[in-house]
């Protein structure tokens, strides 16, 4: 279960790649101009009848990265030429824009090529309509064509993880609405926080009201805690550097449960602090990262040590958890890079080893357990390990980059001027 020290990581980085290229050709294959692969059945899947191009525009900067020239030009050749937003479909803001507009972005600043940027442009002026609410938190779905706003009922994570897309589309285009938006959007939300300095699960946009006052890390709040930090690193914004330290401190004091099984962060209720589940699963695992990207190595460690105990209690992780009778809440593992995203920065952080043993821990089974002929697949169930049908996106852009991150030289990435959006996509601070 455990892989065996030494980890050679040249061998480990070209094993990675390859089997990028393997689900590379796959979506190449049977996918070719949709959004994402069904690798089982081999047939394409779209997200809003319509393709958005979701695997050609987030896999672009991981095919640079991984050095295959033809692949990306082809794939940049296949957005330039066909992706169009001019589509009367309603999207979600906050998919789309991690997705999409980061995957233009951060392409834009890799290859210069000014359609990218166009695109991110264009994208980004049919997302605006989603802010018009008497609050500034965003609708939590567009219409591309009309404008249209649906989605009164939103959360953090979906409010709050624009900042660093809008932002950076601001530098570059030079308008700043885009920031503006997007920095109103967290701030209105931040501002709603409980005495006790925390965030429920989620908001009416429209009269500012918590819907769900459960507080935690996991998927619906994520990413806002992520944003917090990483605008303050990418923009050097010091009101969401004073926003990040004040929620910091409330999730160390409130969610931070130091149970028998090691150091988690589990459930509250926002207003009293009172614990109310002891549930974390694989999207809770970004959180080492961040801690670690905070300075805080120590909780970083520890937590992932605890994400390590949750993947090896069936040899792979499952998508929730309860950490307290270490019982399976939700079996399904969706591909989700966060644990190896955490091992990266830890690795980056320690030079320890340890984290090289993980990641070739997860890469093992992920290719033991999810690799198929026509690419990899989610499970329905890391009990029985049943397949199901369907290689997100955010497979090519973050899981195996973050893979191939942490064995390739530390020079395939300069960090110092590079932030990550939440779908791996770097940006760069050239401004
Ligand atoms: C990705 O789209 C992003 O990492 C997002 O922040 C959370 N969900 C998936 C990966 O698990």
């Amino acid at each position: 279960m455990f892989a065996a020290p030494p980890v050679d990581r040249a061998a480990m980085a070209a094993k990675v790649r390859a089997e990028f290229l393997h689900s590379w050709k796959a979506y190449e294959q049977y996918a070719w101009g949709h959004d994402e692969l069904r690798p089982l059945t081999k047939q394409p899947r779209d997200w809003y009848g319509q393709s958005l191009l979701m695997t050609p525009v987030d896999s672009l900067d991981t095919l640079i990265l991984m050095g295959f020239d033809n692949e990306a030009q082809k794939a940049k050749t296949l957005i330039v030429d066909r992706l169009s937003f001019d589509k009367d479909i309603d999207v979600k803001v906050f998919e789309v824009t991690i997705r999409l507009l980061g995957g233009l972005l951060s392409g834009y600043q890799l290859t210069g090529d000014a359609r990218l940027l166009h695109l991110a442009d264009d994208l980004g002026a049919r997302l605006l309509p989603a802010f018009n609410t008497p609050t500034g938190m965003p609708y939590m779905y567009v219409n591309l064509r009309t404008g249209k706003t649906s989605g009164a009922r939103s959360n953090p994570a979906e409010i709050g993880t624009l900042i660093l897309e809008f932002g950076t589309l601001s530098k570059l285009t030079n308008k700043p609405v885009y920031f503006e938006k997007a920095k109103r959007a967290i701030v209105e939300l931040y501002k709603r926080r409980s005495k006790i300095d925390l965030v429920g699960e989620e908001i009416d946009v429209e009269t500012g009201a918590w819907v769900s006052k459960a507080s935690h890390v996991g998927g619906g709040i994520d990413s806002y805690y992520e944003y917090l930090l990483k605008c303050s690193r990418l923009f050097g914004d010091k009101d969401c550097e004073s926003m990040w330290k004040t929620s910091i401190a409330a999730l160390n004091k409130h969610l931070a449960d130091e149970a028998p099984t090691g150091l988690w962060y589990g459930e509250v209720d926002m207003d009293s602090g009172k614990r109310t589940s002891s549930e974390f699963g694989a999207l809770h695992a970004f959180l080492p990262a961040v801690l670690v990207m905070s300075g805080d190595v120590k909780r970083g460690r520890r937590l992932e040590e605890s994400c390590f105990r949750m993947w090896t209690l069936r040899g792979i992780e499952p998508e929730v958890l309860d950490y307290r009778t270490m019982t399976i809440k939700h079996a399904g593992y969706q591909l989700r890079p966060e644990i190896i995203e955490s091992a990266w920065y830890l690795h980056r952080a320690t030079h320890d080893d340890r984290y090289l043993m993980m990641g070739q821990t997860f890469f093992d089974s992920i290719v033991a357990h999810c690799r198929t002929e026509a690419g990899y697949t989610t499970l329905k169930s890391v009990v029985t390990m049943e397949k199901s049908d369907l290689m997100p996106s955010y497979f090519l852009a973050e899981t195996l980059k973050y893979l191939y991150l942490l064995f390739a030289p530390d020079a395939a990435m300069n960090m110092d001027k590079v932030v990550f959006n939440t779908e791996a996509h770097p940006l760069r601070r050239t401004w």
